[in-house]
């Protein structure tokens, strides 16, 4: 470490190995278009989009200029009984690009804020319209919604849980769809596998529709290692919450932003879910931003609320931040300008052949792909879960790819300006690495 850089104690980082990380530091300081530059001047080829969330690539000069001038102008206003312009305008851009009547939008600021206000928003809803005592919610094994303690409660990672206590009371969850012995190596939606949304008939059975807000899923399971939709899956939900009147809300924090070639996933798998949680590419990762889609039929009935007063007690200080609205208005203009929302329609192909092209490379068990989403889903090691898949990430690191490794799946989803030689260039290091992995 160089004499002026900080100490790293202090600081402790989220998801991390603090430990190692701080033993042999990996830090970046610069990061423009595909590439971040480290401390000591490497590039690197960015196969993650940061956090799944610098859909446009980095270093936008537009939403830094967007930024820098909203700063100037107005830096802050009370998000509670005060208003400023530019959250209304970003509300009804936004709406432009959701599925069917889902064009109300409530702000946060991170997914996990998302997913909690959404929750909270169905218990609301249920609870105008007389029916207060449905209050459970159902979630799915392997599912990632964030850190809150909503969130935390209907995810399904059982690591993010098992340090946390019992989280919300009366959340149950659907049983995941990754099965390898039908669906390996497969690309797009799986082929097996949509009677496990029956098994939501059997939570019903069990708990009675009565007590049951919502049911909250990602259309495609990001964090857990990619996993798409079986084919029809996602259509049975809809068609299973409609019979009961239980809400569906689709967790797109990483699927919204153009990640699957549409907006949102929802218009990819003509599913229209009754709320959609987002964050990450909403900004492309500029300022911390997170919203919820809700149905005009559901802010109504919240709306509807006898008496004058505030109707929905929820918010957050940072709700509909300047400088963040200034970030997403420029995001989308570029997403708008450059096809951004749909360009992954044409990579689609490409990216599928380049990744499934190492099915047969060392310790290779699956690889799965949808839009420009992939996982590689190692053998682990005997006794040593996870390892191989780090060790993974830190050869690609090494060799100048930014990728993630979760467990022993490595996950890409690059930026959405991702040129097909540099997705040529990302497996083809991955195809390196596998080679001379223990
Ligand atoms: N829902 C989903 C579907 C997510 O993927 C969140 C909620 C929470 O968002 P915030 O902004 O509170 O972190 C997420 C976040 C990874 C990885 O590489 C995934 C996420 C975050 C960081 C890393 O798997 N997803």
């Amino acid at each position: 470490m160089t004499a002026h850089q900080p100490s790293l104690d202090a600081y402790w980082m989220p998801f991390t190995d603090n430990r190692s990380f701080k033993a042999h530091p990996r830090l970046i300081a610069k990061a423009h278009g595909m590439h971040y530059e480290t401390d000591d001047g490497r590039r690197l080829l960015d196969a993650s989009a940061g956090l799944w969330c610098v859909n446009l690539g980095h270093g936008r000069p537009e939403i830094a200029a967007a930024v820098g001038e909203q700063l100037r102008t107005l830096d802050y206003a009370a998000a509670f009984q005060m208003g400023h312009p530019m959250a209304f305008e970003l509300a009804q851009r936004l709406t432009q690009h959701t599925p069917g009547d889902l064009n109300r939008v409530f702000f946060t600021n991170s997914g996990s804020e998302s997913v909690d206000t959404a929750l909270k928003i169905a218990l609301a809803y249920h609870r105008m319209r007389g029916e207060g005592q449905r209050v459970r919610f159902i979630g799915r094994e392997k599912g990632y919604h964030g850190v809150g303690f909503g969130g935390m409660s209907v995810g399904g990672i059982a690591g993010n849980r098992k340090f946390f206590g019992p989280g919300l009371p009366g959340v149950d969850h659907l049983p995941h769809t990754l099965n390898l012995q039908h669906n390996a190596f497969h690309r797009g939606e799986a082929p097996w596998g949509a009677h496990l949304a029956d098994v939501l008939e059997d939570l019903i059975a069990l708990h009675d529709a009565s007590t049951i807000a919502a049911v909250i899923v990602e259309p495609v399971a990001g964090s857990a290692g990619v996993i798409p939709p079986p084919q029809g899956y996602l259509r049975r939900l809809r068609d299973i919450c409609d019979a009961y009147d239980i809400l569906l809300i689709f967790d797109e924090v990483i699927t919204g932003f153009g990640r699957l070639g549409q907006p949102f996933a929802s218009q990819r798998f003509a599913v229209i879910p009754d709320m959609i949680t987002a964050a990450k590419g909403i900004t492309n990762g500029a300022i911390p931003m997170g919203a919820v889609f809700i149905r005009q039929g559901i802010h109504d009935a919240i709306m509807d609320v006898k008496g004058p007063g505030i109707e929905l007690l929820h918010g957050y200080t940072y709700s509909g931040h300047p400088a963040a609205c200034a970030a997403a208005l420029a995001a989308l203009d570029l997403y708008e300008k450059e096809s951004l929302f749909t360009r992954v329609r044409e990579l689609e192909p490409h990216w599928q052949n380049a990744v499934h092209a190492l099915q047969g490379a060392p310790h290779v068990r699956d690889i799965r792909s949808i839009g420009l989403m992939a996982a590689i889903d190692l053998e682990p090691m005997a006794g040593k879960p996870g390892s191989r898949g780090f060790e993974a990430y830190l050869r690609c690191y090494a060799k100048g790819l930014a990728m993630r490794s979760t467990g022993d799946i490595l996950a890409f989803s690059p930026p959405l300006i991702v040129s097909p030689e540099q997705i040529d260039a990302i497996f083809a290091t991955v195809n390196e690495v596998l080679h001379e992995l223990p």
